[in-house]
C-alpha cells in the first residue's frame, strides 16, 4: 500500500496518501462530537418547502447525523389537512450537522391557500405562495450572475431524493422575475425543455434570465411550484463575489498576519516563518523535522490546503494572476480587495495602500517563498512539508515544524518563469526588486539545465525577450512557438500538470498583448489559436451538459467538477483578445455552477450561498466555527464527483456524478480543496466577471432592499 502510495506521490498525486493519514483523527474527532452532541439532540422542522406541484418538502436541521432521525415509517403519520400524504421519500444528508429533506406527494397546491401540516415531529400552518414559498427544484447562481454575459439562466429539476427524478407532468409552467424590494415583475417567460442529463440524473429545464437588468436582489417565481432563492445581476452582488473569491488568497497566506481590519482575528503574527533545512525527499506528511537542522526565516506563498505546506504545483498561482493583469488591467487598482500591501521587514502588518495593484500584490507574496527556497546554485527546493498534520486551530498555535524537501529540476524550470514575469510587472513600481528577481530568474534557469520542461522554457523566453529585449530570447520564442498549441489539450487537466508538461496560458500569452517590444505575427497568430482552440474545445463541453459544468463525461480528477475557473480560463482570455460575446458568455455560465446553479443547489464556495457548505477540511476554519464565525470565507471545496465517506440517503454510490457529495470534513475528495487546484482560477476569474471595482463589505447587497 505504501508503495503504491509513494508511487503517487513522485507522480504528484499525494493527496490519496493523506486520507489515510487523516482518516484516524478524523473518525476519533465526528465519534467524540456525535457522543457530546447526543445527549442534546435537536431536529426542527425548519421550513416547509416544495419540490413540484404537489410535492411538498418537510425541511428538518438536526444537531446530530442519525439518518432515519425523522420517521416516516408510517405515511399516516404525515397529514396535509388531516389526509394522510400519498407517498413519501428523503434526501437525507450531513451539512451543520443534518439535514432532512422529506418530500410529501400531496394533492396539487393552490397559490395562496392555507395548510396545515402534521408530522410526527410537529404541525405547521403555513400559506402556499408561489412567490414567496421555497422550490428546491429551481437552482440558481445565488452570489451574482455577471452582467457582461448575454446567457444567464436558472435550472428547474424535480429531484426527491431516494424517490428519484421526475419529469414535469403536464404543459410547462410559466415563471416570472420579481423584485424583492417592490414585488414588481422585471420578466416574465415559460420553462424549456432541456432533456434529460446523463451528469446529473435529472430532467432538466431551463429559466431564461437574460432579460432581467443589473441589480436586484430578484426572486425566481414558477407558477404552481414556488420560488427560487434570492439572486442578483452584476453590480454589488459580482463585485462581492469577486471580493470574498479573491481574499481567498490572503486567507491561504503562509507567513502573513489574517487580522482586523482586513479580516476576522485568525492570527496577528505570521505563521511558520522557520523553515528547517532538511532536504527530504518528497512526499506527502512523511518528511520528519528533528529541530536539529540549520533553519532559515522564510516569508510568502500559500498553505497547500486544509494542512500549510507549500508546494512548487502553487506557482500557478502568481502566474495566473498576472496574467489575468495583463489581459484587464484597467479592472485591477491598489486597495481594491482590502489586503495588507505594507510590511515590516518581519512581515507585520504596517497599511495598506503601497500604490501597486492588489492584484500584482497577491502575485508578489505566491512568488517570493520562492526566492527563499531557491539555493545559491540557482536551484529550488521542492516545497517544505512535516510528517503529519497540524492541529485543527488558527496556525498562530502551530508548533509543527515544517522541513524543505529537495531540489528538484521542475522547481526551478516552473520558477524561472515566474520569476522573470514578476520581475516585468514589477520593475513600473520597484526597479530594485525587478532586478533581483531577474537574477533568481536567470539562476534558475541555469539550474534547471536540459531538464527545463518545454512549456517552462517557452514561458522564461517569452518574459525575458520582453523584458530585455535579448534577441537569442526572441529566437527561443519563435523556434518554440508551435509547442503552444498543447494548451488546448492540457488547459483542463489536473493542475499538478502545470509543473510538468501540461500547458499554462500564461506560459505564452504576455506576447500576444506586448506593446514595448516588437513581435512576429506568425508568432502571435499561433498564440491566439493555442487560445481560441481551448476556448472552442470548452464551449463544447459546457453544451455538452444540462449544468453548467464544464467537464467531459471522461475526465476525473480531485476538484474537476468545481475547476470551472480553470474551464472558464481560456474562454475569458479569449473574450480580453476579441470581445466576441459567446466567450465572455461562456465563461460566465461555467462560473454560475458553483454558486448553487448545480444539480445539488449547493454554493460550493464558503460565506456565500443560501445553500451553504458548512464542514470544509481546513484547519483554521476549525478555529473560526468554534468563534462562532463560521468557515474562512471564499474556500471553494473539491465538490462532487469521485467517492467519499459519510451519512446520506439515498447513498451516493448509485448517484450521477454531479450529485455525489456529502459536506463531510473527513472526506477530503469532497470537503477539502487547494490553494492551486480550487482557488487559483476563480481568485482570478470573479473579479473580472464583475469588472473590477471594489467592494464594500460592509453593506451586503442581500441585506439591503435595492431600488
Ligand atoms: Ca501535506
Ligand atoms: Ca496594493
Amino acid at each position: 500500500m505504501l508503495r503504491i502510495l509513494s508511487v503517487h506521490c513522485e507522480r504528484g498525486e499525494p493527496k490519496l496518501a493523506q486520507f489515510i493519514h487523516r482518516m484516524k483523527p478524523v473518525f476519533i474527532s465526528v465519534f467524540c462530537l456525535w457522543f457530546s452532541l447526543a445527549a442534546n439532540a435537536e431536529l426542527t422542522l425548519k421550513e416547509i418547502r416544495t419540490a413540484s406541484k404537489d410535492v411538498l418538502v418537510a425541511y428538518f436541521q438536526s444537531n446530530v447525523i442519525i439518518s432515519n432521525e425523522v420517521n416516516t415509517a408510517e405515511l399516516a403519520a404525515w397529514r396535509l389537512n388531516g389526509q394522510p400524504v400519498k407517498a413519501i421519500s428523503k434526501f437525507v444528508t450531513e451539512a451543520d450537522a443534518c439535514d432532512h429533506h422529506i418530500y410529501l406527494q400531496v394533492p396539487v397546491l393552490v397559490n395562496g391557500t392555507s395548510y396545515t401540516l402534521r408530522t410526527p415531529h410537529g404541525e405547521r400552518t403555513f400559506v402556499f405562495n408561489e412567490e414567496r414559498t421555497f422550490c428546491e427544484s429551481i437552482k440558481s447562481n445565488q452570489s451574482g450572475y455577471s452582467a457582461l454575459s448575454r446567457v444567464r439562466y436558472a435550472n428547474f429539476a424535480i429531484w426527491l431524493g431516494d424517490g428519484g427524478s421526475r419529469q414535469i407532468s403536464g404543459d410547462l409552467p410559466s415563471y416570472k422575475v420579481i423584485k424583492q424590494a417592490d414585488g414588481k415583475t422585471i420578466a416574465r417567460g415559460k420553462l424549456q425543455s432541456i432533456g434529460e442529463d446523463a451528469s446529473s440524473g435529472d430532467f432538466v429545464y431551463r429559466i431564461d434570465l437574460s432579460a432581467v437588468p443589473e441589480g436586484g436582489p430578484y426572486k425566481i417565481a414558477v407558477q404552481g411550484y414556488g420560488c427560487s432563492h434570492p439572486f442578483g445581476v452584476g453590480a454589488e452582488f459580482s463585485r462581492r463575489l469577486g471580493f470574498v473569491s479573491f481574499r481567498s488568497l490572503y486567507h491561504q497566506r503562509c507567513g502573513c498576519p489574517i487580522a482586523e481590519p482586513y479580516a476576522w482575528n485568525i492570527k496577528t503574527n505570521p505563521c511558520h516563518t522557520t523553515v528547517w533545512q532538511v532536504n527530504g525527499p518528497i512526499g506527502e506528511a512523511r518528511l520528519i523535522v528533528t529541530g536539529n537542522e540549520p533553519t532559515f526565516t522564510a516569508f510568502g506563498g500559500y498553505h497547500d490546503a486544509g494542512d500549510a505546506d507549500r508546494r512548487t504545483y502553487h506557482m500557478d498561482v502568481p502566474v495566473t494572476l498576472m496574467t489575468t493583469y495583463e489581459a484587464f488591467p484597467q479592472m485591477f487598482t491598489d486597495d481594491q480587495f482590502n489586503i495588507p500591501d505594507k510590511f515590516d521587514e518581519n512581515y507585520h502588518i504596517v497599511g495598506k495602500g503601497n500604490g501597486i495593484p492588489d492584484i500584482l500584490d497577491e502575485a508578489m507574496w505566491g512568488t517570493m517563498f520562492w526566492e527563499y527556497m531557491q539555493e545559491t546554485n540557482g536551484q529550488v527546493h521542492w516545497g517544505t512539508e512535516t510528517k503529519g498534520y497540524s492541529p485543527f486551530t488558527t496556525y498562530e498555535k502551530d508548533s509543527t515544524r515544517f522541513g524543505t524537501e529537495v531540489l528538484d529540476p521542475r522547481s526551478a524550470s516552473f520558477a524561472s518563469g515566474m520569476f522573470m514575469h514578476m520581475a516585468r510587472l514589477i520593475k513600473p513600481y520597484n526597479a530594485a526588486r525587478s532586478q533581483e528577481l531577474q537574477k533568481h530568474a536567470e539562476a534558475a534557469f541555469a539550474a534547471a539545465g536540459g531538464d527545463v520542461r518545454l512549456t517552462h522554457k517557452l514561458y522564461f523566453a517569452v518574459e525575458k525577450y520582453l523584458l530585455t529585449g535579448d534577441e537569442a530570447a526572441h529566437q527561443l520564442v519563435k523556434d518554440l512557438s508551435t509547442n503552444a498549441s498543447g494548451y488546448a489539450n492540457t488547459y483542463n487537466g489536473a493542475p499538478e500538470s502545470f509543473a510538468g508538461n501540461g500547458w499554462l496560458a500564461s506560459y505564452f500569452f504576455s506576447y500576444i498583448v506586448a506593446r514595448d517590444r516588437p513581435t512576429d505575427p506568425l508568432v502571435v497568430d499561433r498564440f491566439k489559436a493555442a487560445i481560441r482552440a481551448a476556448a472552442e474545445k470548452e464551449i463544447e463541453y459546457l453544451a455538452g451538459n444540462a449544468y453548467p459544468v464544464g467537464t467531459p463525461p471522461n475526465l476525473r480528477w480531485w476538484g474537476s467538477n468545481t475547476a470551472q475557473g480553470q474551464y472558464a480560463y481560456p474562454c475569458l482570455l479569449q473574450w480580453s483578445l476579441t470581445r466576441e460575446q459567446k466567450y465572455i458568455d461562456a465563461a460566465s455560465q461555467l462560473m454560475d455552477y458553483v454558486q448553487g446553479l448545480n444539480p445539488i443547489g449547493k454554493c460550493y464556495m464558503t460565506g456565500l450561498g443560501f445553500n451553504r457548505v458548512h464542514n470544509p477540511h481546513d484547519r483554521e476554519s476549525a478555529y473560526t466555527k468554534r468563534q462562532g464565525w463560521g468557515p474562512r470565507p471564499g474556500i471553494l471545496v473539491f465538490g462532487p464527483g469521485g467517492t467519499g465517506r459519510g451519512v446520506s440517503i439515498p447513498a451516493v454510490g448509485g448517484l450521477a456524478r454531479e450529485r455525489k457529495y456529502i459536506d463531510n470534513l473527513g472526506s477530503i475528495q469532497w470537503s477539502e480543496f487547494t490553494v492551486y487546484q480550487s482557488l487559483c482560477f476563480p481568485s482570478a476569474v470573479y473579479p473580472v466577471l464583475g469588472q473590477g471595482g471594489k467592494y464594500d463589505d460592509a453593506h451586503d447587497p442581500f441585506s439591503m432592499p435595492q431600488k
